[in-house]
């Protein structure tokens, strides 16, 4: 049964205090906490297996090649991968949009080539393609948004007819919550002859993700923000595309002959793994995808289900606060932004630490979002499976300071 009670007993960080109040964690779209578990595998990796994989004929570089082999396959069905060798370790969701727009860029983005984001993009799934237009001669076009938040599908269609080579879009709005159709955006952009990224930061740690039945091309994660470690992160790419693209960095691990004046490359995954994998960071991963499995993602984005609801409902009670994005709890995930009239978010979060509570206040490396909703910054509390309802209470009892402290 999925218990946030029983759950929080897993983090040890939970039970610290901050300013003397306990800890109230809202902040985990831009990282969640890790349980004990998670943090043990890391550690008894080190303790027992620790060496470079694949180059030592050793029971030891044995063990770890297999870990991270273990781990491969782990996130493979996790997100119903069709194959193992698609699944390419990077560090975070930002390398990974960054290894696709520079490696395919390089192999396939031409001159007045035109690549289309939306306004409510993370800026890793928007900067990356700036820059990559800029290097290529191409454009990048951005979608707007309805009234309530979410895409604005007519101007999607719209921007379609510009026949543009790649669509770039989140899963889930880090800012918003919302939750995009990505089988219909993807299926609207295939028959416009696009290729589709996904940006599922702020999905996979919430819902059930499957990319075959998503159908787009690639697909893009953090470890970091479903339990797992820092430094790990997940690029799901179809095999042919990856095949067909050029390398992203160069060097050991991800070559198949070297010669003075040049080499030929690995296969797949190798081919974009260079370097030293974090082969701590895989096993502390598996580990973050066991015990999400263990409590089911279909409980998970139940639980997700009744706290955005369950915050939606208590912030509209207070009469300062103004919820960003749709009202409707069932089309939106994760977490919830606001802005409190009259206090600036930083002042706001600063009170809300105060008590203990941790928020994001800012713009949520979604500067275009901000800008297009006409708002500076905005407050975000942000939940995970630990997360429970008294948090959101408490949330709001510490408004309560915010308004006497600013005499709103
Ligand atoms: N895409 C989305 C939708 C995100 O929410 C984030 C991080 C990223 C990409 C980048 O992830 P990274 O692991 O490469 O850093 N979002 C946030 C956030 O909302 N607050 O801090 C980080």
């Amino acid at each position: 049964m999925f218990d946030p009670q029983l759950i929080r007993k897993d983090f040890p960080i939970l039970s610290r205090e901050v300013n003397g109040k306990p800890l109230v964690y809202l902040d985990s779209a831009a990282t969640s906490q890790k349980p004990r578990q998670v943090l043990d595998a890391e550690r008894e990796y080190y303790e027992h297996q620790n060496a470079n994989v694949h180059r030592g004929a050793h029971t030891l570089g044995d063990e770890s090649t297999h870990l991270l082999d273990v781990a491969r396959e782990k996130v493979q069905l996790f997100i119903v991968a069709p194959r193992k060798e698609e699944i390419i370790f990077v560090r975070n969701t930002t390398e990974a949009i960054n290894l696709v727009a520079y490696s395919w860029g390089s192999g396939y983005l031409a001159k007045d080539d035109v690549v289309v984001t939306t306004v409510m993009e993370h800026h890793s799934n928007m900067v990356p393609w700036q820059s990559a237009a800029e290097r290529r001669g191409a454009k990048v076009e951005v979608v707007g948004l309805t009234e309530s938040g979410q895409i604005d599908m007519k101007d999607y269609r719209k921007k379609l007819e510009l026949k543009p080579k790649l669509v770039a879009f989140a899963h889930v709005s880090n800012t918003l919550g919302t939750v995009n159709p990505v089988a219909e955006m993807t299926k609207l952009a295939h028959k416009a002859g696009a290729l589709v990224l996904v940006d599922g930061a702020q999905a996979v740690p919430h819902m059930p993700v499957n990319v075959a039945a998503l159908g787009c091309d690639f697909y893009v994660f953090s470890g970091h923000k479903m339990l797992g470690p820092m430094g790990v992160g997940v690029l799901w790419g179809r095999k042919e595309l990856l095949e067909a693209m050029p390398p992203f960095l160069t060097g050991g691990g991800m070559i198949d002959e070297v010669y003075p004046d040049h080499a030929t490359w690995a296969a797949l995954p190798d081919k974009f793994e260079a370097g030293t994998p974090n082969v701590a960071g895989a096993v502390g991963f598996t580990s973050a995808i066991d015990y999400l499995e263990k409590l089911s993602m279909k409980d998970v984005w139940e639980h997700d289900r009744e706290l955005v609801a369950y915050a939606l409902q208590r912030l509209s009670t207070v009469p300062e606060v103004k919820i960003l994005g749709i009202r409707d709890s069932e089309m939106r995930s994760g977490s919830v932004a606001f802005v409190y009239s009259g206090v600036h978010a930083h002042d706001v979060a600063t009170i809300l630490d105060s008590e203990g509570i941790a928020v994001r206040s800012g713009h949520h490396c979604t500067m275009p979002l901000h800008s297009s909703m006409g708002v500076a910054a905005s407050v975000r509390a942000s939940f995970s499976v630990y997360t429970t309802k008294d948090d959101i209470d408490a949330l709001i009892t510490a408004l309560e300071k915010v308004k006497k402290v600013f005499n709103t």
